[in-house]
């Protein structure tokens, strides 16, 4: 709550401080707002220029702006932060100040836009603005558009916002690194009428990953593919806002990917439809109904339901995007009865557990001891026990009760009489079963090779 406090005081204190200093014309660079916190931050209304319903940045922010001479002056820093990636872990990133993915930027179609950006970074770096419609060399490519920002050093970018969109923003400059630690952010461009492409909630995040090894804080920044964490915005389940909405209100989330992977983005209840893509909106006659649309690496998907009430799973459904660090190296063991090698290892491995008896669902309920700063593999606890999740996974939480613009979590659902999964305890009859053959039997036994490595 303090932080959510101090954010609006440092905000109000920008807007202050700019017309203080328009007044003055001294000052050249807008104020640099910093934000720390990872909590969803309910965006502002727009102070100045054209009006435009105001997009929520899970667990994150907006950058307030400055109105100088008519055009919109922002200022970004790229700068190491430390990021809270769920409760019990923290990372050191790089973002933009003082949050990874950086705050986001929203402005209106027709606006022209003066964006800062001071380099804070112990290297060189740049801002490619992902999709978005700019003249060539604003287009932030390190060596053929613009020279490096150097270290220390803060350069300008101007530009008129020709359509409105989904768009991101990320370097161009050591891209590898600075994006494998967290180098990003959204960039909404709202229709200069309001009433085009209205909803009543508009949601929107970014889908990154993060190899850190347990026990550590720093991102593996070499790593090709094989990432242990799986985020939403910085942010792994259970630290992710659910998305609130009241029940019949038409509801949007924008998701943009800048892992090394594709995402299918499955959202339990209501279908949806895909509405908008970087490249601008879909025409309503191109539409057709989903209930999981893949995102690929480098893509931005927007799309839009009518909120039923209820609590429903929003996820990737890549399963072990679901997942958090711990436990990944662990073999198989279903159906392996072995019960008196665990003895044997426990004399020698003090901490040694078994995982995959029975399944992993034991693994949600365990007390495990893990290292310093890391996340159980699943976790996150609803009203029913563990889910069993971790990742790319949230909640749409939709409720009758919800006022307009309230995003805080309602709390667990309350499910109508009759509409609830409950545990049959009558008899069972027995079902009737083919009897197995000896070839059926004989098939199974299966011995895996050894000694053959390679082939
Ligand atoms: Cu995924």
């Amino acid at each position: 709550m303090s932080n959510r406090r101090s954010f609006f005081r440092a905000a109000g204190a920008t807007f202050l401080g700019a017309a203080a200093v328009s007044r003055a014309g001294a000052a050249l660079l807008p104020e640099a707002v910093i934000q720390t916190s990872a909590a969803t931050q309910p965006p502002p209304a727009p102070p100045n220029g054209r009006p435009y319903q105001p997009i929520v940045t899970l667990n994150g922010w907006s950058l307030p702006w400055r109105m100088k001479d008519g055009v919109k002056e922002f200022h970004l820093v790229a700068e190491p932060v430390v990021r809270e990636i769920a409760p019990g872990m923290k990372a050191n990133l790089w973002g933009y100040n003082g949050s990874s993915p950086g705050p986001t930027i929203e402005a209106v179609e027709g606006d022209r836009i003066r964006i800062f950006v001071t380099n804070k970074l112990p290297e060189v770096t740049s801002v490619h603005w992902h999709g978005v419609l700019l003249p060539s060399g604003m287009d932030g490519v390190t060596g053929l558009t613009q020279p490096p920002i150097g270290v220390g050093k803060t350069f300008m970018y101007e530009f008129v916002l020709q359509r409105p969109g989904t768009h991101m923003y990320h370097p161009h400059a050591d891209e590898m690194v600075q994006m494998a630690m967290g180098m990003m952010g959204l960039f909404i461009i709202h229709p200069r009428d309001p009433r085009q492409h209205r909803v009543d909630r508009d949601f929107g995040f970014i889908l990154n990953a993060y190899d850190i090894e347990p026990g550590s804080a720093t991102p593996r920044v070499n790593t090709m593919l094989d990432f242990n964490l799986w985020t939403w915005n910085s942010r792994a389940f259970p630290g992710i806002d659910p998305f609130v909405a009241r029940t019949g209100e038409r509801v949007r989330i924008r998701v943009g990917n800048l892992t090394m992977t594709n995402h299918p983005i499955h959202m339990h209840g209501p279908h949806f439809e895909v509405t908008g893509t970087d490249g601008g909106w879909v025409p309503k006659s191109a539409r057709w109904p989903e209930v999981t649309t893949d995102v690929a690496v480098g893509q931005m998907r927007a799309f839009e339901f009518d909120a039923v009430a209820g609590d429903w799973a929003v996820h990737c459904h890549k399963s072990h995007h679901t997942m958090n660090a711990m436990g990944h190296g662990v073999p198989t063991m279903i159906g392996v009865d072995h019960r008196d090698v665990v003895k044997k290892i426990t004399g020698l491995v003090p901490d040694y557990m078994v995982m995959g008896e029975r399944g992993m669902h034991d693994m949600a309920e365990m007390e495990m001891p893990l290292p310093d700063n890391t996340l159980p593999m699943m976790t996150g606890t609803g009203p029913f026990g563990p889910v069993g999740m971790g990742g790319m996974f949230s909640v749409v939480k939709v409720r009758d009760d919800v006022a307009r613009g309230d995003f805080r979590d309602p709390g667990p659902y309350k499910h109508p009489a009759g509409t609830l999964a409950s545990e049959y305890t009558a008899e069972l009859p027995d079902a009737p079963r083919a009897a197995a053959s000896k070839a059926d039997a004989d098939a199974l036994q299966v011995r895996k090779p050894s000694g053959h490595s390679g082939h």
